[in-house]
This record gives structure tokens, C-alpha cells and sequence, in this order.
């Protein structure tokens, strides 16, 4: 059994709850510590408060827990830090800062900081967006994110700070709940079908988005956190890729299962962020270096998610 030590920070979140359980397995439940600004219901131990802001308490609990390793998923979303973008810009940049602050001083030695496709722009190629692109990214999340890239390669290549970081397309899971993105009609979408037959979107039919089946993001996260550090040559952010689909090739793909289903467009202020991201990304960098494969396509997320979703 390996002797890494793990803090999860933002444990309640869509991708904190699922890689809690994924490292639990792996490492064993007493050397992931979860934490989270607030608990929710009766938390497994060991937990902890922590607001990613306050650096003194971080310290302490790197501390009593002797941590090596930092994922780091607090955030505020696309959708929702636009409603507050100071906010958003404080929590997202200083968060991470004092992460890194605490690999480049050797408290802990690995870091996992998620990116997001939202780092390109409208001036970005939309199909099959590679890796180096133009990144002129038009939200608050968007600019934070990418504010954040630089940040980690800059920590790397000054300090050697071993930090590594993905893309995330939009992230969709039976388990946990999305936390206020523009993607996350593709969750509730499913919700909705088995209990009404019918889903009123947010985005138009047409809009195409890269998104991911969970267990392939968090196959990907640890695949990347695992693999030797000479092998992973960006350390600003890996592309990867998902699945592009539209609201109206989800719910085509959902009527498979429920014919009866319907779908109904009413677009809102997520639409101008929506169109601003790529339709479909290029992530052969995070392939040749790491070995990344996805498992999920469109019909067999579908069919997991409305098997597990009914149950
Ligand atoms: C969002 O919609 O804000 C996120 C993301 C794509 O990073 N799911």
C-alpha cells in the first residue's frame, strides 16, 4: 500500500465525490481526507471544515494529517460565478495560489488543479480545438482558469512544483450533483426524463458541446496523477476530448430508452457562454504522453445513467 497521504478540497462537489470514493479505494479511507467549506449530511471520516482561502487552516490540517498530495476542485462555476465575478476571480486565483505556495515551500509534494474547456474563446478554432490555440476566453470562470494554467506552469517551471491539470469538458454523473455550470442541462436532462417525460433546456438544440462520462474523468485523473512525472510534458493543462453532442442528439439518444420523451428550448444568459467554448476538442497530446483512451460514448452513458438514475 502506497504511503500517499490525500486532501480533496471541495469533497462535495460533481467531481469531489466521486474521486473521494476512487481514491478511498485505491489508497485506503484514512489516508483521503475530505473537506469542504460546509458538511453535508453526516460526512465519512476523515473530513474536515475548510475554506480554500483561509492558508492558516489549510496549513494546520496539511499538518495533522501529514499530507503529500492536493486535489484541488473548489471552484465557482461558469454559470454562477458570472452572477459574482469578484468572487469567482478570489476564490478560483487564490485558492490555487495558496496551494502551489505550499508544494514550492515542500509541505506537500503533488498537486491535481482541474482546467476547463471554458479556458477558449469565440477567437478560438470551435472543431477539434488542439492543444496551443488562441485562448481569449470572454467569462470570469473562463479567465480564471486560464489566469490558473499560466500560474501552474509558471510554479513548475520556477519551482518545480509537480502540478498536473486537465481540460474538463462538461462532466456528467449520476452521483453527485453539477454546482452551477453551463453544461449541466446534460445532467439535469436525464433527471427529468425519468421523472417527467419532458425537459425544458437552457441552451438551443444545435448547441454542441464537448462533454464526459464521470468514471472516464475520473479514470483520466488518476491515470495523469499516476503517471511518471516525466511523462507528463504540459503542465499548464491537457486537452481531452469527451464527447460533442447537442440537446437534441441527447435527447434523441435518451428517446432510445423513453420514446414518449420530449425537449423544449428556452435559452438564457448560459447560451452566450455555451457559444463562446469549442464543439469538440483535439486531445491527442494527453493520448501520446499518458496513454489517455475514453471508455463512453453518447448511448452507453445514456444507458448507464438512466439505468442507475432509476434505481
Ligand atoms: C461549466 O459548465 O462551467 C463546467 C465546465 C465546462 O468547466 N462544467
Amino acid at each position: 500500500m502506497s504511503t500517499e497521504r490525500i486532501l480533496i478540497i471541495g469533497s462535495n462537489g460533481q467531481i469531489g465525490f466521486e474521486l473521494a470514493e476512487a481514491l478511498r479505494k485505491k489508497y485506503g479511507s484514512e489516508n483521503v481526507v475530505c473537506s469542504d467549506i460546509r458538511a453535508v449530511g453526516e460526512p465519512i471520516a476523515p473530513f474536515e471544515i475548510l475554506d480554500v482561502l483561509d492558508k492558516e487552516a489549510m496549513l494546520s490540517i496539511l499538518k495533522k494529517y501529514q499530507i503529500s498530495q492536493v486535489y484541488l476542485l473548489a471552484a465557482l462555476l461558469s454559470a454562477t460565478a458570472e452572477k459574482n465575478p469578484k468572487l469567482a476571480w478570489d476564490l478560483n486565483m487564490n485558492g490555487l495560489i495558496n496551494v502551489l505556495d505550499f508544494a514550492k515551500d515542500g509541505t506537500i509534494k503533488k498537486i491535481f488543479w482541474p482546467s476547463s474547456i471554458a479556458v477558449f474563446g469565440p477567437t478560438t478554432p470551435m472543431i477539434n480545438t488542439p492543444q496551443y490555440s488562441v485562448m481569449e476566453p470572454n467569462t470570469i470562470y473562463g479567465i480564471s482558469k486560464l489566469a490558473g494554467e499560466r500560474f501552474c506552469e509558471y510554479y513548475h517551471q520556477k519551482y518545480k512544483v509537480d502540478v498536473r491539470s486537465i481540460r474538463y469538458p462538461g462532466l456528467i454523473g449520476w452521483k453527485s450533483a453539477p454546482g452551477g455550470g453551463t453544461t449541466d442541462y446534460a445532467v439535469h436532462i436525464y433527471h427529468e426524463a425519468l421523472k417527467s417525460k419532458s425537459y425544458e433546456c437552457f441552451l438551443s438544440g444545435d448547441t454542441t458541446l464537448p462533454m464526459m462520462y464521470l468514471p472516464d474523468a475520473i479514470r483520466a485523473t488518476m491515470q495523469l496523477m499516476d503517471a511518471p512525472s516525466s511523462d507528463v510534458k504540459i503542465r499548464s493543462s491537457y486537452n481531452l476530448a469527451g464527447i460533442s453532442f447537442n440537446p437534441e442528439q441527447i435527447a434523441s439518444a435518451i428517446r432510445k430508452r423513453i420514446a414518449e420523451f420530449t425537449i423544449s428550448y428556452k435559452p438564457d444568459f448560459r447560451q452566450a457562454i455555451a457559444n463562446s467554448w469549442p464543439q469538440s476538442i483535439n486531445d491527442t497530446e494527453a493520448q501520446n504522453d499518458w496513454g489517455w483512451k475514453m471508455e463512453y460514448d453518447l448511448d452507453k452513458m445514456t444507458n448507464e445513467m438512466l439505468d442507475n438514475l432509476k434505481k
